[in-house]
């Protein structure tokens, strides 16, 4: 079986780490988002990438979810004696070499796509893992910073990288708006039409379906060959008890007009898009108003306490494909 997925970074990899249990056989297409990618100290750092590659690898530190595993961070703390920062991101020493064999390679003039396939030579992921595209594509949210020196002041509103919004910023203002900067003039990489072409299901695992799915969608052609594949597409929610399992995913799909409900988030992929949709059992409740918006929908447990967990959601998955195909 042809398994095309499009995945973030947590969610996406953990799911994938299921659904590689559950059919040890598929033949597994991995569509990864690019738009969390950042230049840092000259390196490119693509997180959602490598955590895919690192979760299924196994060399991710699991309690983290993303960077390596025995991580240090001694290149870090001499960055930060020169005064040379971004302090907030944690790079560690191990992640730091992919960066370099990365960007050493982006700049002899090989692809992302061709990068990735390279990296993955190393980590064997156990699935094609490609860039969404090769072209450069960064997320950008549009903020109001608080304005330190007046009370009643406005602050500055700015658009500062996805990273500095995440990461820094912990999303603790609002998202006014999330733009994937570039992908309107970017093209899918090399093999993703082509995958989703010769797909036989299509799924979304429980990503971020603003700036991880959402990206990869919002590239030109991919959006339109997954609705014309002809294939079951399924989804699993990410929001569970209108709350995202981790992260804050609720601060985005603000920006973007849709509160967080599992069904708000299937109403916002839309029947043109979706085909099935998962929802966890707490979120039973909203089964019918999903396919009142004509997508089949079904409860079942979604946390992925385990990779059994995830294996069994990649199961129900599978299952509800078939049953819409
Ligand atoms: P990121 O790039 O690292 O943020 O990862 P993704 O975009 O792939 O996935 C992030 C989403 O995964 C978040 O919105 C979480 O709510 C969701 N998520 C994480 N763990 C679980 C889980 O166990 N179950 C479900 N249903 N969603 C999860
Ligand atoms: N997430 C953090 O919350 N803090 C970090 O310092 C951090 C460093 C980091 C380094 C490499 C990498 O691949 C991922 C990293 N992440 C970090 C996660 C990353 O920023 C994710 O893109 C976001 O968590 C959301 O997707
Ligand atoms: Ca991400």
């Amino acid at each position: 079986m042809r398994i095309v997925v499009l995945a973030g970074g947590i969610g996406g990899a953990r799911f994938l780490r299921g659904l590689k249990r559950a059919v040890p056989d598929a033949d597994i297409t991995v569509i990864g988002n690019t738009g969390d990618d950042i230049h840092l100290f000259g390196l490119k750092v693509c997180p959602d990438l490598d955590t895919v590659m690192y979760t299924l690898g196994g060399g991710i530190n699991e309690e983290q979810g993303w960077g390596r595993t025995d991580e240090t961070f001694r290149v870090k703390e001499e960055l930060a004696a020169y005064g040379v920062g971004p302090e907030w991101f944690g790079l560690g020493d191990r992640d730091f070499a992919t960066h370099i064999v990365r960007t050493q390679m982006l700049g002899a003039g090989y692809p992302l796509s061709a990068v990735t396939e390279a990296l993955c030579d190393r980590w064997q992921p156990g699935v094609r893992l490609i860039p969404m595209t090769d072209d450069r594509v960064e997320t950008h949210v549009a903020v109001t910073l608080p304005d330190s020196g007046s009370a009643e002041g406005s602050g500055e509103r700015k658009a500062v990288h996805f990273q500095e919004y995440w990461v820094r910023l912990r999303a603790s203002v609002p998202a006014e708006a999330v733009v994937p900067v570039g992908a309107e003039q970017a093209k899918p990489a090399p093999g993703v039409l082509e995958a989703i072409a010769g797909a036989d299901v299509i799924l979304f695992p429980p990503s971020n379906p603003v700036v991880s799915v959402g990206t990869i969608l919002a590239v030109p052609g991919i959006r339109e060959a997954i609705a014309d594949a002809g294939v079951p597409v399924v989804g699993l929610s990410p929001i569970v008890g209108d709350a995202p399992v981790r992260g804050m995913a609720d601060k985005v799909l603000a920006a973007v007009g849709v509160e967080s409900t599992a069904a708000a988030v299937a109403e916002h992929y839309g029947s043109g898009l979706l085909d099935g949709w998962l929802v966890d059992t707490v979120d039973a409740g909203c089964v019918e108003r999903v396919e009142a918006a004509g997508i089949r929908c079904r409860a079942v447990p979604l946390m992925m306490t385990d990779v059994e967990a995830s294996a069994r959601m990649a199961r129900e998955a599978l299952a509800l494909a078939e049953e819409v195909r």
